[in-house]
Order: C-alpha cells, then sequence, then structure tokens
C-alpha cells in the first residue's frame, strides 16, 4: 500500500478496497484517532498537569457504573471521545465504560436529512487507568457496530447487543513507551504509531500475526487459587513449557505484548465471580475481533466469544485471549477438570 503511510491515508485507501463504501466508516475511524491524540496529550503530561489522582465529585470520590473509583483521566478521557464521537455524524450511540445508559446522538438540528447516524460506538475511554498515577501503560478499546433500528430512531439497546463476529470495526489505542493505534475493519490487523513530532500517526505495524509460537501467558496470580477448574493446572503447563509470566494490570498492554510476543490473556470466572471482572462490549467483543483477524481465538469459558450474543450493555464475561493454539491448550484443562467434576 505505498503511500498510505498515515492513518487518514491508510483508512481511505483500504475503504477503496470495499465496493459501494460510503467513506462513512471512514470518518468515524479517522475521528477516533483524532480522540486519541487529545487524550494522548493529556496522559503523556499527566505528572505535570495535576491530572493524576481520582475525580472529586461534591469533596468525595466518583465511582462508575460499575462501582469502580473514577481518576481524573477516566473523566476527562470519557468526556473527550463522547464529545468528538458525538459530533461525528455517523455515529447514532455510544456506550462508555464510564456512563449508566446508552448516549444518544441527535444530529437532526444540524442539517436537512440528518438524523441519528448509522453506526454505534462500544467504548472503555480509558482502560487500566489506575496504572495512570504510577506511570505505566493505559489504553483506550473500542467496538463499532452497524445499527439495526430504524436510523429516524434513537439507537436501541438491541443495536449495542451484538456478537462480536458482526462488528464492523474494533481497536485500541496503547499510550505505552510509544502510543500505537490498532484497529481492524475485517481485513486484517494494522497498528500505526504516533509521531508526537509531526502530530500524526503512521503505519508501524502491517498485518499484524501472532507469532507461530508463544513465550507468554497473562494472568493475575493471586486469582489462581478460585479461579474456574482447569486454569491452575494449565497455568502449570505453561510454566513447565518454559513459557513466561506477564501482567501490567492493563489489558490492552498485556493484550498487545502477547499479540506480539505470542501469549495468552486469561481473565477467569471464580467462585465468588462467576464472570470475572472485565466487560463483554468495550473490552472482550473488541479484542475477541482483533484476536481472530490476527489468527489467534478467543474464549468465554468454553464458547467461542465471538458468537455469544450479548444480553446487557454492562455485562462481565470470563475472558481467555490470544494465540489460537494456547488458547485451545486451556479448553482441553477446563474440559478435562469438567469431565471429572
Ligand atoms: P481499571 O480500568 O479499573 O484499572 O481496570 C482494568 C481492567 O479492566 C483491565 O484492563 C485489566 O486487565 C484488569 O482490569 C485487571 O484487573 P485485576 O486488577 O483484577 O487483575
Amino acid at each position: 500500500m505505498i503511500g498510505a503511510n498515515t492513518l487518514q491515508e491508510f483508512v481511505v485507501a483500504r475503504q477503496a478496497e470495499f465496493a459501494g463504501a460510503t467513506g462513512d466508516l471512514s470518518r468515524l475511524l479517522t475521528d477516533i484517532g483524532t480522540a486519541a491524540k487529545m487524550v494522548n496529550r493529556h496522559v503523556n503530561s499527566a505528572g505535570l498537569s495535576g491530572i493524576l489522582g481520582t475525580h472529586q465529585e461534591n469533596g468525595q470520590g466518583s465511582q462508575n457504573v460499575q462501582g469502580e473509583t473514577q481518576q481524573k483521566l477516566d473523566v476527562y478521557a470519557d468526556d473527550t471521545f463522547n464529545r468528538v464521537l458525538g459530533s461525528c455524524l455517523k455515529v447514532g450511540g455510544i456506550v462508555s465504560e464510564e456512563q449508566p445508559s446508552i448516549i444518544h446522538v441527535d444530529h437532526s438540528g444540524r442539517g436537512e436529512g440528518r438524523g441519528y447516524g448509522k453506526y454505534v460506538v462500544c467504548i472503555d475511554p480509558l482502560d487500566g487507568s489506575s496504572n495512570v498515577d504510577v506511570n505505566i501503560s493505559v489504553g483506550t478499546i473500542f467496538g463499532i457496530h452497524r445499527r439495526k433500528s430504524p436510523l429516524t430512531q434513537p439507537a436501541e439497546a438491541t443495536d449495542f447487543l451484538q456478537p462480536a463476529k458482526d462488528l464492523v470495526a474494533a481497536g485500541y489505542v496503547l499510550y505505552g513507551s510509544s502510543t500505537m493505534l490498532v484497529y481492524s475493519t475485517g481485513c486484517g490487523v494494522n497498528g500505526f504509531t504516533f509521531d508526537p513530532s509531526i502530530g500524526e500517526f503512521f503505519l508501524s505495524h502491517p498485518d499484524m500475526k501472532y507469532p507461530e509460537a508463544s513465550t507468554v501467558y497473562s494472568i493475575n496470580d493471586a486469582n489462581l487459587d478460585t479461579a474456574v477448574p482447569g486454569v491452575k493446572p494449565y497455568v502449570k503447563d505453561c510454566r513447565s513449557r518454559g513459557l513466561t509470566a506477564r501482567y501490567t494490570g492493563a489489558l490492552v498492554a498485556d493484550f498487545h505484548r502477547n499479540l506480539i510476543q505470542g501469549g495468552i490473556y486469561m481473565y477467569p470466572g471464580s467462585t465468588d465471580k462467576p464472570e470475572g471482572k472485565l466487560r463483554m462490549l468495550y473490552e472482550a467483543q473488541p479484542l475477541a475481533f482483533l484476536a481472530n483477524q490476527a489468527g489467534g481465538s478467543t474464549r468465554c469459558h468454553l464458547h467461542d466469544l465471538l458468537h455469544v450474543t450479548p444480553t446487557s450493555l454492562h455485562q462481565r464475561t470470563p475472558l481467555f485471549t490470544g494465540h489460537a493454539e494456547e488458547v485451545q491448550n486451556l479448553v482441553q484443562a477446563m474440559d478435562a477438570q469438567t469431565l471429572h467434576v
């Protein structure tokens, strides 16, 4: 793809490969790139700009709909993505980790024929935000569905509650030692690195695929004893095969490393939390879509997560994602335990 070096050039060049493409999705993807640059600027200067720490409301720490303490940067990232996506004419609704219900985006006051956009976006604006205060990587995760409900009406929950296999695009931004935007529209996975001196994302990781062999497994070791049967013996097996453990506590960072180095990410259900911790719509589904496009696979417990239809907006799910062979090894270990129960 000669000449298609910036994110915007690449998105537009790829659009030309789809007969009948209108450019609407391209516009939306480049808007996500713009919002990512704004959040990136704040994340990178957080220690200097007084934006570290928890968000306060009426002198008290605020919590999001999940009951988690909100960081100042959570609130900034949420506001920024909602503002940018809300002004994109292609967006008809947003579901954010930080908001209790659907944010309806109505463009009817903005000119004739404009109502509600044809795409809905599921977003975790700042994943792993508890890492911010200790200067470790954080990320943004997004998934985009085409609406099913009429465009003359506000988006409905069913527009968001679609299986991951039906996403039209998904991706993440990793605010790390460098900032990267990685996305897929279902024709492979491509990664772009932000050059702060120019203010652009440039194609740096074309056609990302899991390597042949895995070297890493990622799990919160503190949860191992309570994890569903099969996970602990599988981790023991990983150790005996020489895989090394890596876990940052930011899903985007762990997923990205495992995609590049080969590995598996696990956040299982446990005896006290059978659904685990991670959110289906704006964490698990977009990453499952990307893993599949990169030759990997994803399970929520024993089911292929790509085919699961969510039932609620803030649903949680166990998540096992990464190198297809490792996911298969894990499934076999879980199967074996289930058979012995
Ligand atoms: P926060 O955004 O609240 O920090 O949660 C991050 C996260 O959802 C995901 O990015 C991590 O993989 C996971 O939680 C880490 O959870 P544990 O701290 O329970 O391991």
